[in-house]
């Protein structure tokens, strides 16, 4: 059964020029694109995009690093993308992810890890409503 996931190189990959890298990657692996738009975010965007960690003590430093410049927005969808993508992504600390995964081979702190995806197909849904109502 396919299924769709919401990735954004964020703003750290984008300046890195690590657009064509992650996007190599995923459709190396299968993932089919379904829609992609660079853009900055408005902070209540990032804020409702990251609501889970509201409460968390790096909250506003995320908010302010995931605002501050474009970031590429992209849904992409194959069979068990959510879980497909997460494992290209790697280790939410670039330092424990494995070398081969995005985050593993090109990041090293945890806030600039270059990469989201959906965690949930919940969260697939409220994320890709939230960036592309459209869809
Ligand atoms: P993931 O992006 O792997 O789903 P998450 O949802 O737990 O990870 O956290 C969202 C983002 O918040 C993560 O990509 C980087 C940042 N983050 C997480 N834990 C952090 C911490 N302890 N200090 C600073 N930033 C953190
Ligand atoms: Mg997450």
């Amino acid at each position: 059964m396919t299924e769709r996931t919401l990735i954004l190189v964020k703003p750290d990959g984008v300046a890195r020029g690590l657009v064509g890298e992650v996007v190599s990657r995923l459709e190396a692996k299968g993932l089919r694109l379904v829609a992609a738009e660079l853009r900055t975010l408005p902070r209540e965007t990032a804020e409702q995009h990251y609501a889970e960690h509201a409460e968390k003590p790096f909250f506003g430093s995320l908010v302010d690093f995931i605002t501050g410049g474009p970031l590429l927005a992209l849904v992409a969808e194959g069979p068990r993308a959510i879980e497909a993508f997460r494992a290209l992504a790697g280790a939410t600390d670039p330092v424990k992810a494995a070398p081969g995964t995005i985050r593993g081979d090109f990041a090293l702190e945890v806030q600039n890890n270059i990469v989201h995806g959906s965690d949930s197909p919940e969260s697939a849904q409220r994320e890709i409503g939230l960036f592309f109502p459209a869809l």
